[in-house]
């Protein structure tokens, strides 16, 4: 008989940590989801995490968390953290200098911030008031939580999601111009929660005409994402959903500007077009992207290596004759998760996997 060990281990203080985090999710950006427990002698003394942009970081949400009569225990606890403390006065103070001052004696951090004014100067802070630090517990699933942030900062573009459902035979859409709903109630469900997490949606100019989407989060929480549509001559009606004023759009065109930028005027609709509009995402503060159609669009986003997952919708549907739908290169299945009658599919391009383990999640 095998006997198991009851005492908590630094990777289940680091799992809660970072399952607090999720809490965030959709609510923090351009800011990474960050989760933060205090341990004393293998229990919770408080844990918080970062709950919107502008707001208390996750680790002086953990401290405010403890009760004044647990107050004295904080300087013999330790202190998980999913990000590395920051070590600069942003919208708020700085963490590292916080954990100081409350005299806490150990820091276990599962990865490091690249942001330009953190950089393992947290770290530093804390070793050299003498803090006992561990780094990497968890890295990965770490990275994982936080990937949208860790792309802005190391690729300098926003985070990349393509999404599609495709039919039993690899179609995209039917050859007539006509709507067909192929992803089952379920899979429609779980979109919707997509779209609550991003910070802006994308189609092109014939996903626009053809579906009319709203591409609106209609989940009831959360925030609105940025819409953006293609649509070069301004061709489209205004009696359109994604002319409404429901939330934040840009109507990317070549002939008008507007203050306020719901027309978003782009020069160049050749091989820049992409890139430019990325790099306009990332000056206005959004982190992530999720493409949704059309093929052409997607197909140019996979032509360009400007994504970082892809999620293909497998549906049992038949269309007899369609669209082809996007072909990925170098990509890897990372995970697979069956939607009812839909099965859905994860990659990743394979030149900078962030490995799927389990405890994983979108
Ligand atoms: C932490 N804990 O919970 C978060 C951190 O403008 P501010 O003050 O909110 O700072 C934002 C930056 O702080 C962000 O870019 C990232 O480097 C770090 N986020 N750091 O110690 C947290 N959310
Ligand atoms: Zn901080």
């Amino acid at each position: 008989m095998r006997l198991y060990s009851l005492r908590m281990t630094h990777e289940d203080f680091m799992r809660r940590a970072i399952d607090l985090a999720y809490l965030g999710q959709g609510l923090v950006s351009p800011n990474p989801m960050v989760g933060a427990v205090l341990v004393h002698q293998g229990s919770i003394l408080g844990e918080g995490f970062h709950a919107g942009y502008g707001q208390v970081h996750a680790e002086v949400a953990a401290l405010q968390t403890v009760s004044d009569a647990q107050r004295g225990l904080i300087p013999e606890s330790t202190l998980y953290v999913s990000l590395e403390p920051c070590a600069h006065q942003g919208k708020q103070p700085p963490c590292a200098n916080r954990i100081v001052a409350e005299r806490i004696k150990k820091v276990v951090i599962a990865t490091l911030d690249p942001y330009k004014e953190v950089q393992g100067r947290g770290l530093e802070i804390l070793q050299q008031a003498g803090v006992a630090v561990e780094v990497g517990c968890m890295e990965q699933e770490a990275r994982w939580l936080a990937r949208r942030f860790f792309t802005v900062q190391e690729r300098s573009r926003p985070y990349i999601i393509l999404k599609w459902a495709q039919s039993a035979e690899g179609y995209f859409a039917p050859l007539s111009n006509a709507r067909k709903q192929l992803s089952n109630a379920f899979s429609m469900e779980l979109l919707h929660q997509w779209r609550r997490q991003e910070a802006a949606i994308m189609v092109g100019y014939k996903t626009a005409l053809i579906d009319n989407p709203k591409l609106t989060n209609r989940s009831g929480s959360g925030l609105q994402p940025l819409r953006i549509v293609l649509d070069r001559t301004l061709a489209l009606a205004t009696t359109h959903h994604l002319m409404q004023d429901d939330a934040a759009t840009w109507i990317i065109n070549a002939k008008k500007e507007q203050p306020g930028l719901k027309y978003f005027k782009q020069a160049d609709f050749g091989d820049k077009l992409l890139p430019n509009l990325l790099q306009d995402l990332k000056h206005h503060g959004h982190n992530s992207l999720i493409v949704e159609g059309g093929a052409q669009l997607l197909q140019a986003f996979i032509d360009g290596g400007l994504w970082d997952e892809a999620r293909v919708i497998h549906t049992p549907v038949t269309l007899g004759k369609g669209l082809a739908a996007p072909l990925l290169k170098d990509a890897e299945l990372m995970a697979q998760e069956h939607l009812d009658t839909d099965l859905l599919h994860v990659y990743q391009p394979s030149d900078r996997l962030i490995s799927f383990v389990p405890g994983m999640r979108l």
